[in-house]
């Protein structure tokens, strides 16, 4: 039904694979792609400090050159949570909310950014510091497009570099950055970070960040302190990326998975609203950094048009100039939209959206009239929800049309991916 509703709209399956051209169309083609995916990343952190205490000093830093800013970026996320944000940026297609994706659609024919930079001459290999089966990404992989996959099972984790939940960030920079250089270039390398989730406790190991008395041991002061470690072991990563000879050539692209502090909580409310000096709410939440770095191209932007991760690939297919490789993208090359445009379905449920200027949360009983709507720059509430239903009923639409698209394995028809998985390879050996 979905997809018939789709068809009578006319937006057929040209449209959907067609990525408009942005004036930074191709900017960084043929370099080297490395993504890295953060771990409860949340975008208040960029530029802010806390009892004059910088962050996030180092990717602060790249804001400074050569970068491209999204700053109305948003989480997408369900039940998946991390693997969720890597389906959804990869695939640009939605998660589904009754299930894990990984899992529920590991056979399915995908045609995301790992499968597209291997038809433009790519390598293309994961990196993750935690058991490989976690998620089902070992098993969920090779079908995603990637050739080889690093996980704990890989890399060498002992006392000495285990930080929180395992290995630390730093170690797994330090590591995969040893295993980047022996790759066959150009190459996409994907990374996801480990070190600051949740309960984010890491004061064992570290404490770059002095909390007020009352803020310590809270899940707000350990969280600061732990994405300053992220951050810090960022400026490692950059630092022997140019050591290694592979920055120049490189386009370096970071975003956060999903929030780390969930605003329905009483205490993370309570603080968070307080270090923001506003009341702390769903769009807050979700809104996570999008930061793409090209060394030496000399563009640097804030883009603060909204957008979700289901318009990664395609704003990231844009810069690496491969728009015509695209099969199917659900989402929108955020660098060419006059109007953002993001749907939520998760903590808001379905129907709910995020514009340029507004957020709509549907009620949970699920009735428009019961919603609420806020003003994204007054962060007022807006009295009249009226003038959204249309928006409201696209957002509806386009979930029906994500889950009904990955059930009936559309990618099979769209592409010529081999459906028999590939066999796992690559360089091993680290340190
Ligand atoms: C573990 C990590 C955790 O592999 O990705 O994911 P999360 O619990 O945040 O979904």
């Amino acid at each position: 039904q979905a997809l018939e509703a789709l068809a009578e709209n006319g937006d057929t399956k040209e449209s959907m694979s067609e990525v408009s051209k942005s004036q930074y169309h191709g900017l960084a083609k043929g370099r080297n792609l490395i993504v890295v995916q953060l771990e409860s990343f949340q975008n208040f952190l960029i530029g802010a400090s806390y009892e004059g205490q910088v962050i996030t000093p180092n990717l602060n830093r790249l804001l400074q050159e050569d970068t491209l800013y999204f700053d109305h970026y948003y989480q997408q996320i369900g039940k998946g949570s991390t693997s969720d944000a890597e389906f959804a940026s990869q695939n640009s297609f939605l998660p589904v909310m009754y299930g894990q994706s990984y899992t529920r659609f590991m056979d399915n024919a995908f045609y995301g950014l790992p499968w597209i930079m291997r038809e433009n001459g790519y390598s293309a290999t994961a990196f993750h510091g935690y058991v490989g089966e976690f998620w089902n990404r070992d098993e969920a992989y090779p079908q995603q497009g990637f050739e080889d996959f690093y996980s704990a099972e890989d890399f060498v984790v002992n006392d000495d570099n285990t930080v929180g939940w395992g290995l630390g960030d730093e170690s797994f920079f330090r590591q995969s950055v040893s295993v980047m250089k022996s790759l066959p270039k150009p190459f996409y390398s994907f990374l996801i970070t480990l070190t600051s989730h949740n309960p984010y406790d890491i004061t064992d190991r570290y404490e770059g960040i002095q909390l007020r008395p009352e803020q310590e041991d809270t899940l707000f002061g350990n969280y600061l302190n732990a994405v300053h470690y992220t951050d810090a072991a960022i400026g490692t990563f950059l630092s022997q990326l140019k050591q290694e000879g592979l920055y120049d050539n490189s386009i370096i692209v970071f975003y956060g998975d999903h929030f780390g502090l969930k605003a329905t909580d009483e205490e993370n409310q309570e603080q968070m609203s307080a270090f923001l000096g506003h009341t702390y709410d769903y769009d807050e939440m979700f809104n996570i950094p999008l930061i793409v770095h090209i060394p030496g191209s000399g563009v640097s932007e804030t883009i603060s048009t909204a957008g979700g991760q289901i318009d990664f690939m395609p704003t990231i297919v844009d810069l690496m100039g491969y728009n015509d490789s695209v099969r199917v993208a659900l989402g929108k090359n955020i660098l060419t939209q006059e109007e953002g445009f993001v749907v939520s379905q998760a903590y808001m449920l379905k129907g709910s959206f995020i514009t340029d200027d507004i957020a709509f949360e549907i009620s949970k009983d699920g009735i428009f009239e019961h919603s609420r709507a806020w003003d994204l720059h007054t962060r007022e509430a807006i009295e009249d929800i009226e003038p959204f239903r249309e928006q409201y009923e696209k957002a509806l639409q386009f979930v029906d049309l994500s889950t009904a698209m990955l059930e009936q394995n559309y990618m099979q028809f769209t592409c010529n991916v081999p459906v028999e998985r590939l066999p796992v390879n690559g360089v091993r050996g680290l340190m």
